[in-house]
């Protein structure tokens, strides 16, 4: 009994988080860590959330915040797996079908900058609201692995209930401090 909770308690405080969580960073006033562990968009907001008072899914409203996460997933090959096709980001249609806005934050047909996946043929162009899976249709926002075979972490809509990667964010309220 000892040896299993001696084993419980090590696996618990060493193992977990560096199982769940691959690689953080700072840009743009704010903490991003990405988790390769899949949960729904919802459960991942909600993991986000419990992190801490200044902590959320990520919002990257502006092309700096955006560029700054898309290029750190695209220069790690781990990242760049990207468990379940992608990774959750905080935001969402689910109170009014067509119009995404950040959580907590602005309506993103009213604001300067997005980044919604483009497909070459036009065939694929994003948010579809894609209703082949589910009526219901697509109301959560993820940074796309696509195309498969070079990827560039542009915004989809899909299924909420998908398991996928995702990346918090802790907002600082200052600049990033200066490397050591
Ligand atoms: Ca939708
Ligand atoms: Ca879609």
């Amino acid at each position: 009994m000892l040896a299993y909770v001696v084993c419980l308690a090590v696996f618990t405080q060493i193992v977990v988080p560096t199982l769940s969580q691959q690689d953080s960073f700072c840009a743009e006033g704010s903490n991003w860590y990405f988790y390769l562990d899949k949960l729904t968009w919802n459960d991942s907001r909600e993991f986000c959330l419990e992190l801490g008072e200044s902590y959320q899914l990520a919002i990257l409203d502006t092309k700096a915040k955006d560029k700054a996460v898309r290029q750190r997933i695209l220069r790690d090959p781990t990242l760049k797996k990207a468990p379940g096709n992608g990774y959750w980001m905080g935001c969402e249609d689910l109170g009014c079908e067509g119009h995404f806005h950040w959580l907590e934050g602005d309506a993103i047909e009213h604001l300067a900058y997005s980044n919604w996946y483009q497909d070459p043929r036009g065939m694929y162009n994003q948010p579809n609201d894609n209703h082949q899976l589910d009526e219901t249709g697509q109301d959560c926002c993820q940074l796309w692995k696509e195309p498969r075979k070079k990827p560039v972490f542009a915004w989809d809509d899909d299924y909420c209930w998908r398991k996928k990667g995702y990346v918090c964010e802790e907002v600082l309220g200052e600049d990033c401090p200066a490397p050591e």
